[in-house]
Order: C-alpha cells, then structure tokens, then sequence
C-alpha cells in the first residue's frame, strides 16, 4: 500500500467552513485520509512518499449522487412529464417496457456517474435488477432494497423484499452497504413498511416523501388523484392518519428524505424529532414532475441539512451530476455566493452524512475518495464558481485510495 500524496493548484477541502487551500495535498494510504494541508509541507514532512502534484487542477472529494435508480436508465421518452399524476401513470403503464431495456443502459449510466466524478451513490434498487452490475462496478455503492406494497395481505410482500434483501446482505463489502427504502406513502402499506424495518436492520434508510401535492392530500384525507387510483390499478388503499404519522415509521433512524417539495415546517420539525433526516433534493426531477423547486431558504431555517441527487433517468434528462449542480446553482432562492459552498457541500459531505459513509470531505480519517478536475481559474470562491460553470468531465477519479479512471499520472517516488 505505503503512504501516497496526491496535490493540486486549488483543494476544496469540503468542510462544514467550504476552505479552499491553494497548492493544497492530501497524504493518504491505502482507504483512509491521514493528512491534509499544504502539499510542499506535506511533501517535505513525508519526502519517501510517492507524490503527484497536478498543476492545472483541483482536488476534491469524490462527488455523492445520493439518489439514482438506475434500473430505469433506459428511459428516454416513455414517461409523461408535467404532473406527477401524468408521471406516476405512465410509469404505470410503461414500466415494463423501460425495465426490458435495462440491462443495456445500467452500465452505460454507472460510467456516466464516474466520468462526472462520482465516487458514491445511493442506488435505489425496485427489483433487484441492478445488483449483479453495481456490485461489480468501481463504484461505492449504498444499495436501497426497496419496498413497495400497498395490499393489506403483507405476508407475501414481507417474503419477496427479505428474499431479495438477503442477496443485497450476501453482496456486503467496504464498498457495498445493503440498507433499505421505504417507496412513498401511497405505495406501502404501513404494516408491511413496520414489519420490513422492525425485521431488517438497516444502516440508513431512504423514502420518498411529499413529493407532489396529490400525496399530500391523499396523506391527509382529502381524495385527489389517489381516490381512483386503487382500485383502476386493482390495489388496496394504503392510510396514514396523516404525514406525521407516516414519517412516525422512521423512529430513530438515519433517514434520507428524497424531495419533500411539499413538506411544511411542522413536518421538517417533526422528521428531526423522531429521527436522523437529510434532505435530498433532486431539482431537475421536481421541476419535470411537480413542476417547482425546493425552497432552501425553508429548509435551512428548519435546520435540516440537503444533499443534492439527480434522481433516476425515470425523471430526468440525464444523470449527469454535474448537469444538476449546475441547474440548481442558476434556480435556487438563495444568493448566488452562498448557493455555490451548499451546492458543492450537498454532493459531498452532506450526501456522504446521509448515506452513513465517512467521506465527502477531506479531513483525516475521512475515505481517500478523490476527483480531479481540470482547473485554470484562481484558487479562491470565484475561481470555483467558474470551474463549477464550466465543468463536464472528470480527470482522474480515486475511490479507496485506488485510481479509478481518467487520466493516470503515475505517483513519482521523489
Ligand atoms: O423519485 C422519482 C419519482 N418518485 C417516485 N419514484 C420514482 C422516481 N424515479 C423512479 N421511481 C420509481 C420507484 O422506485 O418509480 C416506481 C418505483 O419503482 C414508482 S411505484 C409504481
Ligand atoms: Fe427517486
């Protein structure tokens, strides 16, 4: 293994202070950061090391795409876009379709997170279909077994998910975590989704959750598009007393909350109450589906940390992290100078915090998950704001300490 330092003209340190240290290195062996600061101190203090200094670059951690469902990459324009009631029936109607093509599009979409300089995703796995591709990827995977059911007859939906739950556990390594997703409140039945997670230990969990206004009125009791839906589709009605009760499900979990477009303060409040939340937003699949953006300003007074995803290609143009940044950087109503450190700290330390991974940030201790970008601004905020302009591709990516893809430069032994 031994000891590696790797440098660059401009470190985003992704700390909770966002420093930036120009000519800045990190010292790492094997899995784990040990040391980070200025790379000739670095390099003076460890002078056996094999080092790299990239000149035109920046050095970052590993970019997080917290939430993806890449069984459904192969959607292009099956599903109808403008309401999530049109959204939700269509998938209805077409998921199969999509589904059939997904083997020939899962391997293209992992290459795309790892070009865009993806280290990590919280894959959201319906059917168990992406298993076999993920785990062999390069990628650090948090795998969601996710569940669905909204019969009352539990028993067989409780055997199918533990079933395919117990080949997500036989697959568990340092880089692949088993955990566990809720779908949505009107697509699981409370008993099962107690069951699955009074059964299942799971490190972190992840749901969907008020995603649309539909499910807010059908959350509390008011009709709207899920009055007929049940019985169109043949299903039982699934009833929650009211979205509290639903997030009640999650008692002192780690929970990722994907969207909560339409989530009050009240619900924020409750969510950290009872459990461990993160917020996931996902803007370009929200403005394709409900049509508007979370409202940060909310959240942030509600103290409730967000991370930034791309969703799934189900209910997005693509998922190109890089593309969603850039998107919510030129939406979000929140000054552009302070939009830029949330942004980039949602697709590090925050998404690494949601999905109970130590990494996202370089500090000691933390994962030697490492993305080099190209780099010829300054090294400074407004430097970093051009280069989060400009960006499509990753230079070289590490995860585990190991070179990924990219360009490699070997380490010289100086
Ligand atoms: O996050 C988006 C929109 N909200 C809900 N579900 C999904 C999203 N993208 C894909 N999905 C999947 C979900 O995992 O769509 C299906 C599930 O398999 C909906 S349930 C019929
Ligand atoms: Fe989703």
């Amino acid at each position: 293994m031994g000891l590696k330092i790797l440098g660059a003209k401009c470190v985003l340190l992704c700390n909770p202070n966002f420093d930036i240290v120009p000519n800045g290195g990190v010292l790492f062996e094997g899995e784990h950061i040990l040391e980070v600061g200025d790379y000739a101190t670095l390099y003076a203090k460890y002078p056996k090391t094999q080092a790299h200094f990239y000149k035109n670059a920046l050095l970052m951690p590993a970019l997080i795409n917290p939430h993806i469902h890449f069984e459904f990459a192969a959607q292009k324009n099956n599903f109808d876009y403008g309401s999530f009631e049109g959204w939700l029936s269509s998938v209805m109607s077409n998921r199969s379709q999509v589904l059939k093509k997904a083997a020939a599009h899962m391997q293209r979409a992992v290459g795309e997170q790892l070009m865009q300089g993806v280290g990590s995703v919280g894959a959201i796995s319906s059917y168990g279909i992406d298993r076999p591709i993920l785990k062999e990827s390069p990628l650090r995977v948090v795998f969601f077994d996710e569940l669905i059911g909204a019969n009352g007859n539990i028993a067989p939906a409780f055997e199918a998910f533990s079933k395919r739950h117990a080949l997500s556990l036989e697959c568990q390594s340092p880089k692949f975590t088993p955990a566990i997703a809720i779908h949505a409140p009107y697509s699981v039945h409370k008993g099962l989704a107690q069951k699955v997670l009074s059964t299942h230990k799971s490190p972190v969990v992840s749901t969907h959750f008020l995603e649309s206004q539909a499910e807010l009125d059908f959350l509390k009791g008011r009709g709207g598009y899920f009055k007929d839906f049940y019985a169109k589709h043949g299903l039982s009605a699934p009833h929650y007393e009211s979205p509290l009760e639903f997030l009640d499900l999650f008692q002192g979990q780690k929970l990722l909350l994907v969207h909560a477009l339409f989530a009050n303060k009240a619900h924020l409040q409750h969510a950290k109450n009872i459990a461990h939340p993160t917020l996931i937003s996902c803007p370009r699949s929200n403005r394709l589906l409900s049509g508007t953006l979370l409202d940060f300003k909310q959240v942030n007074k509600a103290g409730v940390k967000i991370a930034l995803a791309t969703d799934g290609a189900s209910s997005n143009a693509n998922t190109l992290l890089l593309e969603e940044l850039r998107t919510a950087f030129f939406a979000l109503n929140i000054p552009l100078l302070e939009a830029l450190p949330q942004i980039l700290l949602g697709a590090t330390l925050h998404a690494s915090h949601a999905l109970g991974l130590k990494g996202g940030s370089l500090q000691a201790g933390f994962l030697a998950d490492f993305a080099l970008f190209g780099f010829h601004a300054q090294a400074n905020l407004q430097g970093v704001l051009h280069w989060l302009l400009q960006t499509r591709r990753v230079q070289s990516l590490y995860i585990g300490g190991e070179w990924v893809c990219g360009s490699k430069r070997g380490f010289k032994a100086m």
